[in-house]
């Protein structure tokens, strides 16, 4: 069986290993965290895990009301007039830890003076988890494969576990261990699912939209897509689809959305009217968004106890299953995507 496949279906038993261990460290954490001195937060890191960065910063900024800014790490080091350092946190991601420009990112903030960093990685033995003041490592979800599938859910899971720690959010902590059994619940409904997207003679671009948190949520799907398939992907903030990118939805088109509750009747607007254009949609949401007028293509939806802008870490094991087939249906091996290393240091 290839490795990425195991990986990708091993994600509710990862889970549940990583929900535990941040469950049992909680306090340690806390008291690790109070113990730094910031204001401001600046969550940074490279491809898949940029993207957590900016799922990250937002829903920080959400739970516990610091400033936040989210950078390429490749910005945090080599612009670092970008932000200031004196009273700022550092939250560095990486699945490696080996990265060269998260590692000099955090050199040069350390160089700068700044006093707070923590870390969200798959090795906490590592150039990066060195430098940082808190450890945040989901050792259980390390991968062989190159695309990042179950680490990066399972630190999405340790940002969200940071900021509702943050946020003195203990409900929603403590309400994260049933995440693994809703992900087996779901993946065993619609396990056909992420086949029938990868018909290629059917669908020939895809989009992927989210608002908010789930915007960076979207953008791994769109990245997970790509990586594995090499296909036409993309990804938007909901709304911004209508500013241009609109014009691309012609037959062919599936349009993927992780739909929030904040901005639900806008964005399920955007969807209808791509519907209208000829798109498929894959609607996923709690199940309360209102369909009497219009259906869905598709339609995913979790418990709508979840924190909305936690849904799409449900949803992204679907979506890297989609990548997976439609890898297998262009006759490419998703074990050994093309032009890519599991690791880059320059
Ligand atoms: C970052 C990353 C991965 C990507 C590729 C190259 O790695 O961009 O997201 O899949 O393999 O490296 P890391 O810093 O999270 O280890």
């Amino acid at each position: 069986m290839s490795f990425t496949l195991r990986e990708i279906e091993s994600q509710p038993e990862t889970w549940r290993v990583v929900l535990r261990d941040l469950q049992a460290q909680q306090e340690t954490l806390l008291q690790a965290i109070n113990h730094l001195q910031f204001s401001r937060i600046v969550v940074t890191g490279c491809g898949s895990t940029y993207y957590l960065s900016l799922f990250a910063a937002q829903l920080l900024r959400l739970y516990s009301g610091f400033e936040i800014q989210a950078l390429p790490a490749s910005e945090a080091w080599l612009l670092p007039a970008l932000f200031p350092v004196d009273d700022t946190l550092l939250l560095a991601i990486s699945r490696s830890g080996t990265t060269t420009e998260t590692i000099r990112a955090g050199e040069a903030f350390r160089a700068g003076g700044g006093r707070a960093m923590a870390v969200i990685t798959c090795d906490a033995e590592t150039p990066l988890a060195a430098l940082a003041d808190v450890v945040l490592e989901a050792a259980i979800a390390q991968e062989q494969s190159v695309v990042q599938t179950r680490s990066f859910t399972s630190m999405t899971l340790l940002a969200a576990g940071f900021a509702y720690l943050l946020g003195q959010r203990r409900d929603r902590l403590a309400a994260m261990q049933n995440l693994p059994e809703e992900l087996t619940r779901l993946c065993d409904r619609h396990h056909n699912l992420p086949v029938a997207w990868s018909d290629l003679t059917v669908y020939n671009k895809t989009f992927f939209l989210g608002s908010g948190p789930a915007y960076g949520l979207v953008c791994e799907a769109m990245l997970k897509v790509k990586e594995m398939s090499t296909g036409w992907v993309e990804a938007f903030h909901t709304l911004e689809f209508r500013h241009g990118p609109m014009s691309l939805i012609s037959e062919g088109a599936l349009v993927v959305a992780f739909v929030s509750d904040a901005m639900r009747q806008a964005e399920l607007d955007v969807l209808r009217d791509v519907q209208q254009l000829g798109a498929q949609i894959v609607l996923c949401d709690d199940g309360k968004s209102d369909l009497s007028q219009w259906r869905p293509e598709f339609h995913i939806s979790v418990d709508p106890g979840i924190d909305q802008w936690l849904r799409g870490v449900l949803f992204l094991p679907l979506m890297q299953r989609m990548g997976y087939f439609r890898a297998l249906e262009s006759g490419l091996n998703p074990d050994q995507p093309i032009n890519l290393r599991q690791v880059i240091e320059i």
